[in-house]
């Protein structure tokens, strides 16, 4: 007997330590709680099943059916010539920079063909095809308009009138479904970068022509027995990720805004403890708001709340998870429930009425674990299903909108009497403040009078904000959850570095309580709290989803144009970081931040390890081209250094760093003062 139970005991699976996983409450709770009902997470699937250690450094080769072939490094790296080949002759760096451009190429395809299908649901709206979509934001649309040639005004009888909003809406549509396809010339909103980073890439041909072009270039290029040269494939990577940064997903941005608002402040909370025991819950997850844009419309009606009501609950409360949730929270302050490693424990809280998603970063467990609960799985896009019987397609098609909405919406409602009696919510959330567009930071900190980044560039300059960082991105289970995410955010605002975040960073800071204005008193330098105290801002801005990268492009160039911190992006005292990235989205962002000159800093590990004159060529030899690289730490203390350490050296070079000097100096004698 003891024998048998020796071999069962050593059979049971290992399981994830709940707070080992995450530095999350409510995650360490849950995770618990998963873990009594015996329902595996992806936090227990980690601990299970290793990575593979040749495809973590980006040396496995599987383009053709002689291989896979695996080029390891020898143990005590490589001395003397490095004579690693496939079967096919392919050196470790062609290997590694394949695998690197396959990754570009799925990230950029992912953002833009995100881009597309809202570009597509824009026309429709433009040729008032469907009641559920209108231009809401006009002007936007004249904003985004001339970066298409489209003309806002007209002359007639001699004068220049305004141009009617609808012609415009229909060209706007027109040029920008052009964008994924064109026969010649180059995307239009290159010209929407700084002059100096447009020639940069005149001069080194990497004008991405087309959206769909480059993507499709890059498969090409590497399948078997195609492009050869790593330096090659880079250029390809440039290419296809520009047209991802400055093409697919700035689209994406800027018709959702012109059809849903752009941002501007408002506040909300964040973390499961937004799930109200008493409602019927819906959770939205994915990346595309076209169709929760209707869910939100549809649970806020009169006679849906009613029609909740009527089933025995007090309302229906919407939350959202991974890059949907950014977008209904910066939009309309529809809570955050949670990051993308939060997704599972959504439903573990038995209080989801409903689960609905669209594209990317769906966890395909989801329907294995709402297999345990009363939980509705709802797959919405044609192009993501779900294999499980469970699961429930329901096809969002913009001409019938509202109706699809509304079914899902019913469907929750009446599956809300299905709830088992143990319902578990932990009870942690914080509020928090997003809907920082690039409008919206503008008219913040430019004031009433300026409506530039005049006065943010003031602040950089006198010292007070030493500089300015992007951090954005995934989580990844193989690493504590949140944990870098939040001890780089907080590293640098406590050297004063203001932090502009997307994706899930942004969920895990606004978990974190740093979307608050007052967060900036007890985590920032003393220059960067000032600021935020003077202005009334968070030391941490929420822009938005994945997609909204392309905001923090343009805030970029923005700061360019407000003038005194130099004539291009790579002269700014700024950084990037993506400290627990996972997605191949993340490498195509990644790529564009450098290839538009910015250093950029990856946490956990990069999959070009195995190849290191490759991945010397994209950390040392991308800046003389570029002016941005790539760089990796996974320590989140000495990221964030590494960013800080990179905007000294900006400052430096613009000739500001004495200012910041002089700041510290007053800071002291007024703490000497108040001591
Ligand atoms: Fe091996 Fe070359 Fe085929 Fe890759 S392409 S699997 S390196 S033979
Ligand atoms: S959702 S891509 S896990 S940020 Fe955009 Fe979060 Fe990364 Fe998905």
């Amino acid at each position: 007997m003891a024998e048998i139970n020796k071999t069962a005991a050593a059979k049971a699976p290992k399981l994830a330590d709940p707070i080992a996983s995450s530095i999350d409450k409510s995650t360490q709770e849950l995770i618990a709680r998963a873990q009594q009902l015996n329902i595996d997470t992806v936090f227990d699937r980690a601990a299970q099943m290793k990575p593979c250690a040749i495809g973590l450094q980006g040396i496995c080769c599987k383009n053709c059916a002689m291989g896979p072939c695996r080029l390891p490094l020898p143990k005590g790296g490589i001395d003397g010539e490095d004579t690693r080949k496939g079967l096919c002759g392919a050196t470790a760096n062609t290997i590694a920079a394949r695998n690197f451009a396959r990754m570009v190429a799925a990230g950029a395809a992912a953002h833009s063909d995100h881009g597309r299908c809202v570009a597509e649901v824009f026309m429709s709206a433009a040729r008032k095809e469907t009641e559920a979509y209108k231009i809401k934001d006009t002007n936007k649309l004249l904003a985004v308009a001339p970066h298409f040639g489209v003309a806002t005004t007209v002359e007639a009888d001699g004068a220049v009138q305004d141009r009617n909003i609808d012609e415009i809406a229909l060209e706007v549509a027109e040029k920008a479904l052009n964008e994924w396809g064109k026969a010649e010339g180059e995307l239009d909103y290159l010209k929407r970068a700084p002059a100096p980073l447009y020639e940069k890439w005149t001069k080194n041909g990497v004008k991405p022509r087309n959206i769909d072009r480059e993507i499709v270039e890059i498969m090409h290029r590497t399948h078997m027995g195609v492009d050869q040269d790593y330096k090659n494939i880079v250029k390809q990577c440039t290419r296809a990720s520009l047209a991802d940064g400055w093409g697919g997903s700035m689209i994406a941005t800027d018709l959702q805004d012109v059809l849903f608002g752009t941002p501007y402040p408002l506040q909300s909370e964040a973390n499961l403890g937004v799930l109200k025991e008493d409602h019927v819950n819906i959770i939205v997850h994915g990346h595309e708001p076209v169709l929760s844009e209707m869910i939100v419309a549809m649970s806020q009606k009169p006679e849906m709340i009613e029609y909740a009501k009527s089933k025995g609950a007090k309302g229906i409360q919407l939350g959202g998870i991974c890059c949907t949730a950014n977008e209904i929270f910066q939009r309309h302050g529809v809570p955050q429930a949670g990051t993308y490693l939060q997704q599972e424990l959504a439903i573990i809280t038995g209080a989801c009425d409903a689960m609905v998603v669209d594209i990317q970063c769906v966890f395909q467990n989801l329907a294995n674990v709402a297999k345990c609960f009363h939980t509705k799985l709802i797959t919405t896009h044609p192009i993501a299903k779900m294999e499980q019987e469970n699961v429930i397609h329901i096809e969002f098609d913009e001409h019938h909108a509202l109706e699809d909405a509304e079914k899902i919406v019913r469907m929750a409602i009446d599956n809300f009497k299905n709830r088992g009696s143990e319902v578990m919510i932990p009870q942690y959330k914080a509020s928090a403040i997003g809907g920082f567009s690039v409008e919206s930071v503008q008219y913040h900190l430019g004031g009433t009078f300026r409506g530039t980044y005049y006065t943010l560039n003031d602040n950089i300059i006198n010292g007070r904000i030493r500089g300015v960082a992007g951090v954005v991105g995934c989580n990844n289970a193989r690493t504590r959850h949140n944990e870098a995410h939040i001890q780089v955010v907080k590293e640098l605002i406590k050297n004063d570095v203001i932090v502009l975040t997307t994706g899930c960073n942004g969920i895990a800071c606004a978990m974190e309580g740093l979307l608050t204005p007052e967060s900036a008193a007890v985590h920032c330098g003393p220059g960067l709290a000032e600021v935020c105290e003077t202005v009334g801002i968070p030391p941490v801005l929420h822009m938005g989803s994945c997609v909204d990268n392309s905001r923090l492009l343009l805030a970029a160039t923005e700061v360019v144009k407000a003038g005194g911190l130099g004539k291009d992006i790579c002269d700014l005292p700024l950084a990037g970081s993506a400290p627990e990235w996972m997605s191949e989205k993340a490498i195509s962002i990644g790529h564009y931040f450098v290839s538009s000159g910015v250093y950029t800093v990856f946490g956990l590990h990069l999959p070009t390890s195995g190849a290191p004159v490759f991945h010397d060529y994209l950390s040392k030899e991308m800046e003389k081209i570029y002016g941005g690289r790539w760089d990796l730490e996974a320590d989140p203390i000495k990221h964030a250094q590494m960013m800080i350490a990179h905007i000294d050296k900006k400052r430096k070079e613009l000739g500001i760093d004495k200012a910041r000097e002089r700041v510290l100096m007053d800071m002291a004698d007024r703490q000497a003062l108040e001591g």
